[in-house]
């Protein structure tokens, strides 16, 4: 007779020998290149002016064609669009104007087929609050989804919400339920209330969401504002603050590390998956103690540090000055931080950040192209996963919107509302620097030509494309010298050379304001990276150290003096040792 006894997640005891259990992850995200699909914007096959699911897998050989081998998809799923499907109204079904499931099943075929996989957008801290659980729980005090939510009575006899709070779509963060005395916990759009994760029964609505994808195919998630799911259950005032009242309440609360734990013994840890946690507003150690293998919790997170290097307290709207400088070291503190504890991930545009042409001392004129490819060079050799936000390969630039009308985000609506009530605040957030860093600016349709609605649609597209489409997919296909082949000699590159995976972080020419320069180090290899970010002609003599390298890839056709940096300028040198 064979018995079986589970002794925990990791041991067996099978006719009284212990095997191993857990299915043998094989980390394939740390060789990964990730592509972000931004659904709505990337490519609509019936012409109804919204991206479709028939419009991606159309697309999957260009993807193919650039190197990647992962996608990541942007909510797909069942929503009202509040928020652009970050407002879930059914995790297991798909939005109808982007599909079917059985569309979607034959796009996670298409993309295995070209050996990439795929990543779902697990948006689970809130669902719309057009889902049944929500519509449930809403309607009668004895609701069994009541507390899938998070209600509470307001103060003052209901007229004043249980705290002031604010959420991150500038509001108060409760919303009153019809005329009773209770609110519901809203931290964005009041269409996204907030789920309850004390519930044990939520969490297990989650695990089998994140089953039934795993199942169907996905090879892991992107997990929304997963650092927000636990909340401190004191519900008290906070220290009034213009960025996010009561954060602490929310952010990293105290049964964050339990629930992530969870989630990856009872489900993850069984499938050869990955998990990339967008942890908001997270410091250094708070990454660490989420992402370090022994804890099982998180594979890798972006690090919003790294990428709101020209926020003020973490709210890019707020104005503040880039200095390459100051993104240098904060560079080399994750670096270094990370490094031989956990896994980074490295990224510079995604679909609510502005565009990087015209960022981080980059030009959007003449050297549009050169200083993207010094930026491309500067970001993607670091250690990590990169990834690459839609149309950041063709230098896609932003539209430079002149009116909020021109607009269409949930996000950028909010801010105006606020800033037209409350005058003083154009003091820290003028109306330029709105327009310029609101999310609409990335979600503009993918330029696959230079027509009049870029390729991207046939009927009237949802959101203008740019007016600028000089830089669009076919044109980048056809120059060998376009950014596009750039990123993808880069993946080449990346694929090639274990010094890239695996080498040590090690800053050069910290002092200089203009060059951000490394080495990436093994004891068998020495990767040298220098991007200049100037229009200025640079000489500088600490080149020379670098004479004997092999020149990997450059944004210019030769070298024309070693110390010599012209605009932009930007190496990859290479010793074997
Ligand atoms: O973003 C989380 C988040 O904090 C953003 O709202 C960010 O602070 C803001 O956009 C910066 O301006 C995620 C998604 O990426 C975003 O698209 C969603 O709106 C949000 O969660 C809610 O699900």
């Amino acid at each position: 007779m064979t018995v079986i006894l589970f002794l925990d997640k990791h041991f067996i005891l099978k006719n009284n020998n212990v095997i191993i259990n857990t299915m043998k992850r094989t980390l394939w995200y740390k060789d990964a290149v990730i592509y972000q699909i931004y659904p709505r914007s990337f490519c609509d096959s019936n012409g109804d002016g919204l991206g479709d699911i028939n419009g991606i897998i159309s697309k999957l050989d260009y993807l193919k064609e650039l190197g990647v081998n992962c996608i990541w998809l942007s909510p797909i799923y069942d929503s009202p669009q509040e928020d652009n499907g970050y407002d879930i109204a059914n995790y297991k079904d798909i939005y109808k104007p982007f599909g079917t499931l059985e569309d979607t099943k034959r796009m996670f075929d298409e993309i295995h087929k070209r050996g990439m996989r795929v990543l779902m957008d697990l948006v689970a801290n809130h669902t719309s609050s057009e889902h049944e659980w929500f519509k449930s729980a809403i309607s009668s005090k004895d609701s069994p989804y009541r507390d899938y939510y998070i209600i509470k009575k307001g103060r003052k006899g209901g007229k004043k919400p249980p705290t002031n709070w604010t959420g991150f779509f500038s509001e108060s963060a409760w919303e009153r339920i019809g005329d009773t005395d209770e609110y519901y916990l809203h931290l964005f759009a009041k269409g996204q209330p907030d789920l309850n994760w004390e519930n044990p029964k939520v969490r297990q609505e989650i695990k089998n969401i994140l089953k039934y994808w795993l199942d169907m195919g996905v090879d892991g998630f992107r997990c929304d504002v997963i650092n927000l799911i636990s909340k401190r259950q004191e519900f008290k005032n906070a220290r009034p603050s213009l960025a996010i009242t009561g954060k602490h309440n929310f952010i990293n609360g105290p049964r964050l590390h339990e629930y992530l734990h969870e989630l990856y013994v009872d489900v993850l840890s069984k499938y050869d998956s990955m998990t990339v946690g967008e942890t908001v507003l997270d410091e250094l150690e708070d990454v660490l103690a989420l992402t370090i293998p022994e804890r099982e919790e998180l594979d890798t997170t972006f690090n919003f540090e790294c990428l709101d290097i020209d926020a003020l307290f973490g709210v890019k709207y707020f104005k503040n000055k880039f200095r390459l400088n100051r993104w240098k070291k904060v560079m080399y503190k994750w670096q270094s931080g990370l490094y031989n504890k956990s896994w980074s991930t490295l990224v510079i545009e995604n679909h609510d950040q502005r565009r990087s042409v015209g960022r981080f001392n980059t030009d959007e004129g003449e050297y549009r192209i050169v200083s993207a490819k010094s930026l491309a060079n500067m970001y993607f050799l670091m250690q990590g996963t990169p990834f690459i936000y839609q149309g950041q390969e063709l230098a896609m630039a932003n539209p430079h919107f002149e009116s909020v009308d021109e607009c269409e985000d949930v996000e950028i609506k909010n801010i105006y509302r606020l800033l037209n009530k409350y005058k003083f605040l154009k003091l820290l957030v003028p109306n330029k620097r709105a327009l310029e860093y609101c999310r609409d600016n990335a979600r503009t349709p993918m330029l696959w030509d230079d027509s009049e609605n870029a390729g991207f649609t046939t009927g009237t597209p949802w959101l203008a494309p740019n007016k600028d489409k000089r830089y669009n997919a076919k044109q980048a296909l056809e120059d060998k010298n376009s950014l596009f082949y750039h990123y993808q000699s880069l993946i080449k590159i990346k694929g090639r050379y274990p010094v890239i995976r695996d080498g040590e972080y090690v800053p050069l020419m910290m002092k200089n304001k203009n060059i951000f320069a490394y080495k990436r180090v093994t004891n068998k290899e020495e990767l040298v990276v220098i991007s200049s970010f100037t229009k200025k002609e640079l000489n500088r003599k600490e080149l020379k150290e670098f004479k004997d390298y092999q020149l990997l890839l450059s944004n210019y056709q030769d070298i024309k003096e070693f110390t010599l940096l012209r605009p932009y300028e930007s190496r990859v040198l290479y010793k074997k040792k």
